[in-house]
């Protein structure tokens, strides 16, 4: 095939990939979201001009010079009535980058702007930035919060794995422009996944905080953190406290971490969170929710058990499988709400529901109940109040 027949197929191609109408999938219920049968954003929605070197006497055999491997993680906001994903494209060198897609649908049709976001650098430069939360905040500014990466300078000679991740913060108006900020301090070593409440608390920028001992593992640092700073463009944290514990034998055993910014309802800060366990055939995210007091977003009221999304259908595959992990939620006017989430951190999904579905989850689901035993209990009362409803017993249906 020549260069340009080649060129107009893969362009035919894109813009089926881009047009490409999404579903429910029938094969999910459980009352509480859709799942949609197709991803909303791939590494293939990425431009072709991002990967192609589109001139023949360069590249005449028309191949891919920058291939994009992944596209996952988004941050997300409602603009105008567009969604906004803020997404995490993960060249295939492995580095990631900040990517604005669009769509007037939630579920469907986005499209990259032209140009990758062109994130600042601080003093001490990032060798790899991801996972952006964008919050719209009450100061007015929109902040992006993402974890900058860097190799650890006090690495063993020959040791080229060891990293520091720490909370990186940026500020703009209109997501062209950015303003970076020096990174969040804190009293713990790293940071990953932290976010930034939309609100002042007591007059003070209030943080979400995964502190951790290391790269990988969170340690000591036992869960999701809450920590106040007095001023954004030097955010420093003194005092770091722990409001959603990791817990032996359960969903946050290994760790956890907030996800989307809290979204504000009226029974209180609604928060979609991952949380990370152990398995015989590797870690397992999934996606869990609670609720924070309104006055107080500290203090956890609500804490339905297990989890709210895990990897389902294809989604359990990727370059990390078995992962589901949310950093961008959209509340809209009309009570809809849409969940974004990465799946086996290679593509990005969408689940849709509303805040009072949500909430009737948060606050009717029971709570973790530890033992087996305990669990068993709290299932007989459901099946016993089920059969007072008129169930029938499958035991008894030939
Ligand atoms: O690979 C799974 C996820 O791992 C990290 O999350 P956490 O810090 O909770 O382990 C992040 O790097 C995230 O991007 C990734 O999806």
């Amino acid at each position: 095939m020549d260069f340009r027949t080649r060129l107009a197929e893969l362009q035919h191609q894109h813009d089926a990939l881009l047009s490409r109408p999404n579903r429910i999938d029938v094969r999910w219920s459980n009352g509480l979201f859709d799942r949609y049968v197709y991803p909303v954003l791939t590494a293939a929605h990425t431009p072709l001009f991002w990967r192609y070197d589109f001139n023949p006497d360069t590249n005449p055999y028309l191949m891919e010079r920058l291939a994009v491997n992944a596209a996952f993680n988004v941050g997300a906001m409602d603009l105008d009535g567009k969604i906004i994903l803020m997404v995490r494209v993960e060249g295939a060198d492995r580095k990631s980058f900040f990517a604005v897609a669009q769509s007037e649908n939630p579920v469907e049709g986005f499209r990259f702007w032209d140009y990758p976001v062109v994130m600042p650098e601080t003093d001490n430069p990032d060798t790899n930035v991801y996972d952006m939360r964008l919050t719209r905040h009450e100061d007015g500014w929109i902040y992006g919060v993402f974890c900058t990466e860097r190799k650890d300078p006090n690495a063993a000679p020959g040791d080229l794995s060891s990293a520091v991740a720490q909370g990186g913060i940026a500020r703009t108006k209109d997501l062209l422009t950015w303003e970076r900020l020096p990174d969040l301090k804190t009293p713990s070593p790293q940071q990953r996944n932290v976010v930034l409440h939309p609100e002042f608390v007591d007059g003070k920028y209030a943080f979400y905080t995964r502190p951790q001992d290391s790269f990988i593992e969170a340690g000591s640092g036992g869960g999701i953190g809450w920590g106040l700073c007095e001023d954004i463009t030097n955010a420093v944290i003194e005092q770091e406290s722990i409001i959603d514990e990791r817990a032996y034998h359960t969903i946050k055993e290994a760790k956890n971490g907030a996800g989307a910014p809290p979204i504000r309802t009226e029974m209180g800060w609604l928060h979609i969170a991952h949380g990370v366990r152990n398995t015989a055939a590797g870690l397992r995210y999934v996606l869990y929710a609670f609720l924070c007091d309104l006055a107080e977003p500290w203090r956890v009221v609500a804490r339905p058990g297990g989890y709210l999304l895990a990897p389902e259908y294809d989604e359990r595959i990727g370059d990390v499988s078995n992962v589901t992990f949310c950093n961008g939620a959209v509340a809209r006017e009309d009570g809809s709400l849409y969940i974004y989430y990465g799946a086996s951190d290679t593509r990005t999904h969408v689940a849709a529901t509303s805040v009072e579905r949500m909430l009737d989850y948060v606050l009717n689901t029971p709570e973790d109940a530890g033992r087996s035993y305990a669990c068993v209990q709290q299932r007989i009362a459901l099946i016993r109040s089920n059969f007072a409803e008129g169930a029938r017993s499958d035991a008894s249906l030939d």
